[in-house]
């Protein structure tokens, strides 16, 4: 074992979205990770059945990234990119204009999905000032979103406990209803059949604050964080076509659904709508360097360009916005997709994924089922007065049989790295069955 998986305290390091007491009185600790495992201090392998937090979605260590990322490291370490450039960042980003949708192309970098998050949400403002309608600063998120913990992403972000703590958000704000109808579409297979008529909240909105007062919404096209939640049929469809007739920008959150997640490269494209601005993390590095990017619309970014009575056209941006180990990495991210077929494999392995995850359909406990491309849900009865306790123990039956699942309340969410294989995704459903049976 290396020291370092023996460090002497665990007291300093202030452990994110964590119950820090309880996770220093009984830690599980990582110390190394391949292709599609962890590998603990005393050697146990555990299958990854979550990609990391839903990012490493060609698998750990992958040669090629861990290579670019030491050769980036030892030819320009940093280099700022305000007001100066280096290539491997204009490289990255033609690269990722390639497999944007069409015309969604003009990428700004970030390091992580709420800056991303934040920075979608400014720049939609400042396009509508610079299109003469400053009056449209309205953002409308919705229940149940997530857009990271900034204070952006958080406003239009619908998880109250995440809120509660933090005041009062920033200001012109409305959220739409979330999509979950579990007594309508309990153990749908892919896209619910009910709940497009949730899209239609916005109309009411319209009627509330008047669209001459609403710049945007954001959405995640398939929300992960708060317990997988798969869009009805025709809800984004709507919701894009309801956007257009009001004048509001769409804004999609694919920091979960991007870089093959659903068997195509964004979920613009899995569900052909077209949103205004995109943004993206996670998986844009395969995890290994922190980074995210925001895609705007050619329009907008033009748009801001012209109208600007100043040299700077945006006044944003992070020191290590385009850093050049994060540019390598996702470079290296992208050849390793092309060459192994990460884009489409999700859609290859959709169906065999969804019968197996639909076997626990009558499982203990389990009350509904969700999937889509590589993305399951499978949620469980709350224990009556104590919720997400239930979850929580199969979360850690799950690691003591080698399997690394999330759980959010009481939702078992699982997205393995888009290299599974078939006796994997076995290896994942029989742990977690025998998890389940396991507990009261
Ligand atoms: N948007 C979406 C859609 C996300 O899923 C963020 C923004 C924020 O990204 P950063 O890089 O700032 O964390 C996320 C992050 C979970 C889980 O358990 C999901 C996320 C983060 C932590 C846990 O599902 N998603």
């Amino acid at each position: 074992m290396p020291d370092t998986a023996r460090p002497n305290s665990l007291d300093a390091f202030w452990m994110p979205f964590t119950p820090n007491r309880a996770f220093k009185a009984d830690p599980r600790m990582i110390v190394r990770a391949e292709g599609m495992h962890y590998f603990t201090p005393d050697g146990r392998s555990i299958l990854d059945g979550t990609a990391g937090l839903w990012c490493v979605a060609a698998g750990h260590a992958r040669p090629r990234i861990v290579e670019a990322i030491k050769r980036a490291a030892g030819e320009l370490d940093y280099s700022t990119t305000f007001n100066l450039g280096h290539p491997l960042a204009f490289e990255f980003a033609n690269r990722l204009a390639g497999i944007l949708p069409d015309g969604i192309d003009r990428i700004a970098f970030t390091n992580s999905g709420s800056e991303s998050a934040d920075t979608a949400l400014k720049i939609a403002l400042a396009y509508q000032k610079a299109r003469g309608k400053p009056g449209k600063f309205r953002l409308i998120g919705r229940e149940r979103g997530y857009h990271g913990v900034n204070f952006g992403g958080l406003s239009v972000g619908g998880i109250g406990r995440n809120r509660a703590a933090f005041g009062p958000m920033i200001g012109g704000v409305d959220h739409l209803p979330h999509t979950l109808d579990i007594s309508r579409n309990a153990f749908s297979r892919g896209m619910p059949e009910h709940g497009v008529e949730y899209a239609d909240a916005l109309e009411r909105l319209v009627l509330l604050h008047d669209a001459s007062s609403i710049a945007a919404v954001i959405v995640e096209p398939v929300a992960g964080s708060t317990g997988v939640i798969i869009p009805p049929k025709g809800y984004l469809e709507r919701l894009r076509a309801l956007c257009t007739k009001h004048d509001i920008l769409l804004i999609f959150d694919e920091v979960i659904t991007g870089f093959g997640r659903l068997g195509a490269p964004f979920a613009s494209h899995f569900f052909d709508v077209r949103p205004d601005i995109i943004t993206m993390a996670k998986a844009i590095t395969n995890a290994s360097v922190p980074m995210g990017a925001v895609a705007a619309s050619r329009e907008i970014y033009d748009t801001i360009l012209e109208a600007s009575d100043t040299p700077i056209e945006l006044f944003h941006g992070y020191t290590t916005s385009g850093h050049p180990l994060a540019c390598a990495a996702g470079l290296a991210t992208l050849d390793t997709f092309r060459e192994e077929g990460l884009f489409e494999r999700a859609a290859t392995l959709a169906p065999y994924w969804e019968t197996a995850l639909h076997s626990f359909r009558d499982a203990r406990h389990v009350i509904d089922i969700r999937n889509l491309g590589l993305i399951g849900g499978v949620e469980l009865e709350p224990r009556s007065g104590a919720p997400t306790e239930r979850a929580l123990e199969i979360y850690r039956a799950c690691f003591d049989r080698g399997l690394l699942i999330r759980v959010t309340g009481d939702i078992i969410a699982l997205s393995p790295p888009l290299i599974v294989e078939k006796s994997q995704i076995d290896q994942i459903v029989d742990t977690l069955r025998s998890a389940l049976n396991g507990i009261a």
